[in-house]
């Protein structure tokens, strides 16, 4: 089961959250801001030496003063209109994560709506894509926590009805 909650991915006592960040990985507004701002200096620092990500990758950082303790940044697809390979690139973002929760040994991770704010994809859409992923992955990973966190009513809303769809 996945389960939902309605906040701030920053408070969370996770072993790991989710960034939705940018390819240079140094910051911005909206989930990332409120990450880099939350963890403070000491995580742009390392990022800095990341060198970026290219868009459907992820990477792994400290979480800093987050209660999280780790920090994985992936960067989503701009949407284009839909035919500019956006679904591809964020089941990506998803299975890139899983990834790195697997070689880190994270037993819980939550997740903010890749790519639905300044990005612009369509939230329903990018709800299916995001618990198709979560899905398969607690298909074989049934003791890893996955949390889809929702910033606002608008967000959970939509969650919640393709929650219910996917069942
Ligand atoms: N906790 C959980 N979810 C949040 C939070 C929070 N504290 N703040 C916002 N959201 P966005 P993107 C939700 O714009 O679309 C940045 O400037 C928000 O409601 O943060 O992937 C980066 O540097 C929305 O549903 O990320 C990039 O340049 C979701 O997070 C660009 O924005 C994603 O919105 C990435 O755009």
């Amino acid at each position: 089961m996945i389960n939902m909650i309605k906040g701030d991915i920053t408070t969370l006592k996770v072993d790991a959250i989710v960034n939705a960040a940018n390819n240079s990985l140094l910051g911005g507004d909206g989930v990332d801001g409120a990450i880099h701002r939350a963890a403070g200096p000491g995580l742009v620092e390392e990022c800095r030496k990341l060198g970026g990500c290219p868009t459907g990758e992820a990477r792994i950082t400290k979480g800093y003063r987050l209660p999280a303790e780790w920090i994985i940044h992936t960067i989503g697809p701009i949407w284009l209109g839909g035919s500019n390979e956006e679904d591809r690139l964020l089941s990506m973002c998803y299975k890139s994560c899983f990834e790195l929760v697997e070689q880190n040994g994270i037993t819980s991770v939550a997740f903010p709506s890749i790519s639905t704010g300044a990005y612009g994809f369509p939230i329903e859409r990018a709800g299916r894509i995001a618990f198709k992923e979560m899905c398969n992955f607690k298909s074989n990973h049934e003791s890893i926590e996955v949390i889809a966190v929702c910033f606002n009513d608008h967000v959970y809303d939509c969650y919640r009805k393709v929650m219910k769809e996917t069942r």
